[in-house]
């Protein structure tokens, strides 16, 4: 059996669908879950001194997106094609589009400006965002993609958390229904709910 670890801070955020994806396919792992001092000493050994990182085996694997897409195909959560595999990724980048949005907002330290950022994008830049990442949960039938589970509802599931917490949007669930919906639907999933029951609880 390969050895597996998970390396990533005391958070769900971007490790999270890695981890959940890991308990789906019933694959252990250390859940290496770095704390803020110890992260100083261990930055220059991840490949870009970030994480998530994935070790298998010794072999690392770096970036949260990539890492997904890999376990994806490797547990059969991936397209059929080329084209159903364009379908995943797509939808996964206008995920992390809206993401990137509200994190610059989130690690602005200029109380006004960040203010003046959060007013502006709830009003001219999320409405749209959201509403489309809704209708398009929506029509899927309730999945990032494809009408079926993939690793995209994992990404989505695992980090719904924190997206909320960044958005700071209070009413999101209630606004846009299908997100808590298939973040609930993932978590569900046997395998993925153990893992969650055993975890180390961390709000985002
Ligand atoms: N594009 C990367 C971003 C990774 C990233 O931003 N990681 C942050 C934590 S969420 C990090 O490692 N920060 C510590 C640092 O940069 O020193 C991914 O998706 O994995």
């Amino acid at each position: 059996m390969p050895t597996h670890k998970v390396y990533y801070f005391q958070l769900k955020a971007l490790g999270e669908g890695i981890r959940l994806l890991l308990a789906y396919a019933d694959q252990e792992f250390e859940d290496c879950r770095v704390g803020k001092e110890e992260w100083p000493e261990l930055k220059s050994s991840m490949p870009f001194g970030q994480m998530p990182v994935l070790e298998i085996d010794g072999k690392q694997y770096a970036q949260s997106t990539a890492i997904a897409r890999y376990l994806g195909r490797k547990y059969g959560l991936a397209g059929k094609d080329i084209e159903e595999d364009f379908e995943i990724d797509q939808i996964i980048e206008f995920y992390n589009d809206i993401r990137i949005k509200a994190s610059a907002i989130f690690h602005e330290t200029d109380e006004n400006v960040k203010a003046r950022m959060q007013e502006n994008n709830e009003k001219n830049v999320y409405p749209f965002l959201l509403q489309k990442l809704d209708d398009i949960i929506t029509k899927n039938d309730g999945h990032m993609a494809l009408g079926k589970l993939t690793w995209a509802d994992f990404v989505f599931a695992g980090m719904y958390d924190c997206f909320k917490f960044i958005l700071q949007i209070s009413d999101l669930d209630e606004k846009y229904p299908s997100f808590k919906k298939l973040q609930e639907k993932v978590l569900a999933i046997p395998k993925v709910k153990a893992f969650c029951d055993n975890a180390p609880k961390s709000d985002f």
